[in-house]
């Protein structure tokens, strides 16, 4: 099967907003952590307020809940239309139910499989899929803890407090060609990266920012878009207390043109 042309319906949407002033929200499901009846649950939060974007991955999936968990999101009239977007931790968790994919180098980290390794794997599936393919700079903080993410790919995060490197990063990645930035302190962070580090990468670049790890409260959520994030993302917090994605969502509404 061809892969579709101009397939850059989500990405898109994403710039959209970001040059619109607005922000957006994401929420990531870890398929580890949720079944489908949590699933549905969650999708029932989104009666009246829906986020922008459900993320669906984890950096270590040992379940093959993948694609239910996409049917969850799909069945439900209140989050049908919301875009799904895979965050693998590697080639193995593809999956055609989505609507597109983080395609993540990890350029924070010197680990050449999680920069290009996974990836030279997973492009010809990639071609052959549907999936909208968005190439994205993956920027781990240490945020106060050792995350799965960074055991994992076997890579040290950038310190909390080195802005410098992070700016450095983020624009090597815009200038290597990548369409967006995520900057994250990792599922389960201790804290949020920081307003000064997310302020100092802002002003250095172009493409949207994402921003996540250890956002547990609107008023985090808020600070890091004050602090220049166009999107968010949040894990753990909703994943805990499903009830709390209406309130994050219902927050939403002041970022809105
Ligand atoms: C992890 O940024 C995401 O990659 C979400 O983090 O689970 O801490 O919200 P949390």
């Amino acid at each position: 099967m061809q892969k579709a042309i101009n397939q850059n319906a989500i990405y898109n949407t994403l710039v959209k907003i970001k040059e619109n002033s607005g922000k957006s929200l994401a929420i990531l499901i870890d398929p580890d952590k949720i079944d489908t009846t949590q699933g549905t649950k969650l999708s029932d939060y989104c009666k009246e307020n829906a986020p922008d974007f459900f993320l669906v991955g984890g950096s270590l999936i040992t379940t093959n809940q993948t694609d239910t968990i996409i049917d969850s999101i799909r069945n439900s009239p209140y989050t049908a239309h919301i875009p799904v977007l895979l965050f693998p931790n590697s080639y193995l968790h593809l999956s055609e139910k989505a609507d597109g994919i983080l395609f993540l180098s990890l350029i924070s980290g010197r680990n050449p499989e999680y920069l290009i390794g996974n990836h030279v794997i997973a492009a010809p599936l990639l071609k052959q899929s549907k999936l909208e393919v968005i190439p994205t700079g993956y920027i781990l903080v240490n945020c106060g803890n050792q995350t799965t993410v960074a055991y994992i790919s076997n890579t040290t995060p950038i310190p909390y407090n080195k802005n410098d490197i992070a700016v450095c990063t983020a624009l090597a990645g815009e200038m290597l060609g990548l369409k967006m930035i995520y900057m994250d302190g990792g599922s389960g962070a201790k804290q949020a990266i920081s307003p000064e580090m997310i302020r100092a990468v802002k002003q250095q670049l172009d493409v949207p920012l994402m921003i996540g790890g250890g956002i547990r409260t609107v008023e985090a959520m808020e600070m890091a878009f004050e602090a220049g994030a166009d999107t968010v993302v949040i894990g753990s917090a909703v994943e805990q207390n499903p009830e709390l994605l209406a309130n994050f969502c219902e927050a939403m509404k002041k970022y809105k043109n």
